[in-house]
């Protein structure tokens, strides 16, 4: 193949995105509750150790962006749109006034705010610190996201901790810390309960993130479950309001199953929101585009969601690998990702009503029927062929996956 200049490689990306076809429409896009975070889309693709690769972009570019691709709706830290210097500031109301007019020119919603308490050097000690100072800043930094998500029109507020944790041993007392930590979810919620009455809205929903690892050494709060833990210990005033927002890919890192950790969120009925993405287990949060690793865990995971009624938000929270090119992020990341989602939603529907997994299934429950009393060697005699089934519908699932349920004549 001949070189591709410079001035001729974004048609070439742009030609082979089309052949590969299977583009949903717009409309199609936005019939699913799939919010995409600001911080993803303007990510630049540093980290520790990478220089950016992308260049920077505005909050009106990426709603702009958003509108097109048919992502109905945005979410955002506070200092992701607003420098932390402004923020309760003059300058808020100013920028917020540009992200409705933004808003609103493209049919895009806000549906989540979420407050950074990690980056800021003010949060080197995590957000929840001995300095009585940095966690009234902190609840200052809560409360006043709960009013920029209230003037937004947004229904969820997402708590990623971030730096509550450590990288040495022996000052940090964490009982301590949890209940500051607390303090500041507390304030977040009053501020909510005030602000909602004034407004006549609702309260927001507010939703606690665990990760694993990064950016401390050791976590207070690392888990999905370690959330729920905190949630019903008694140090919330208002437990009622706190739900999770767990993340597919900080459950996969620490070695659980996201399926299992979901359903336990789903059985304590917090559920509330959900950052959609892939990775690996036991890595770093590398935060790749949803189902370019797992596709068959997502199906399984959206079998769940779906057969449990949840629907929504799935918020896009990953990011374009470095790789990926200004132009790419929105022609090709965004775009797929969200195909990608809406492809596995629907193979998940199929799955659930597909007849031969439900046969197995029903059948799997049924039994055998022979009643052996307390005779375990007889009723495992009894049951063996029926479980068979479980390999079978695992490799239902996968032809469902794959479209080998029509045959392999795409291979002929
Ligand atoms: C970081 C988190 C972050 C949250 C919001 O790892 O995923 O992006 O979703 O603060
Ligand atoms: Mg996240
Ligand atoms: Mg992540």
């Amino acid at each position: 193949m001949q070189p591709v200049p410079p001035n001729k490689q974004q048609a070439l990306v742009d030609r082979l995105t089309e052949q590969c076809g299977g583009a949903y429409s717009p409309e199609t896009r936005r019939k699913h509750f799939i919010t995409g975070p600001q911080w993803a889309a303007a990510y630049q693709g540093q980290a520790l150790f990478y220089a950016p690769t992308r260049t920077p972009v505005t909050f009106e570019d990426v709603i702009r962006e958003f509108g097109k691709i048919g992502i109905g709706y945005w979410c955002t830290h506070d200092s992701d749109v607003i420098p932390s210097a402004q923020l309760g500031k003059d300058g808020q109301s100013e920028i917020i006034a540009r992200i409705q007019k933004s808003l609103n020119d493209h049919g895009v919603k806000c549906s989540m705010v979420t407050t950074e308490t990690f980056f800021h050097e003010v949060f080197a000690a995590g957000p929840a610190p001995e300095s009585p100072e940095v966690r009234e800043y902190s609840a200052f930094r809560v409360r006043n996201t709960v009013d920029i998500g209230h003037e937004l029109g947004a229904q969820y507020a997402v708590y990623w901790p971030g730096s509550l944790g450590y990288f040495v041993q022996g000052a940090i007392d964490e009982m301590q810390q949890l209940r500051w930590y607390a303090g500041a979810l507390n304030a977040a919620c009053e501020r909510d309960i005030e602000v909602a009455k004034k407004k006549g809205r609702p309260t927001l929903k507010h939703c606690l993130e665990a990760k694993p690892f990064e950016p401390q050494a050791e976590i207070l709060l690392p888990t999905s479950d370690a959330m729920l833990g905190f949630i019903s210990s008694g140090v919330l005033t208002h437990p009622e309001m706190v739900g999770l927002n767990p993340e597919y890919l900080h459950e996969l890192m620490w070695g659980g199953a996201p399926r299992a950790a979901l359903a336990r969120a789903l059985l304590a009925g917090k559920l509330w929101h959900l950052d959609i993405n892939d990775g690996y287990r036991l890595k770093h949060d590398v935060d790749i585009g949803m189902g370019l690793v797992n596709p068959l865990d997502w199906l399984n995971v959206l079998m769940l969601l779906r057969s449990n009624g949840f629907n929504g938000p799935f918020n896009l929270d990953f990011k374009a690998p470095r790789t990926t090119s200004n132009h790419g992020v929105f022609s090709v990341s965004f775009p797929s990702a969200v195909d990608r989602f809406i492809t596995l939603w629907e193979i998940a529907g199929d799955a659930l009503t597909d007849p031969i997994i439900n046969e197995a299934t029903a059948a799997l429950k049924a039994g055998s029927g022979v009643s052996a009393g307390t005779d375990g060697h007889a009723i495992a005699e009894a049951n063996k062929e029926l479980l068979t089934l479980h390999e079978l519908i695992a490799h239902r699932l996968v032809q469902l996956l794959l479209g080998l349920h029509r045959g392999r004549k795409i291979f002929a």
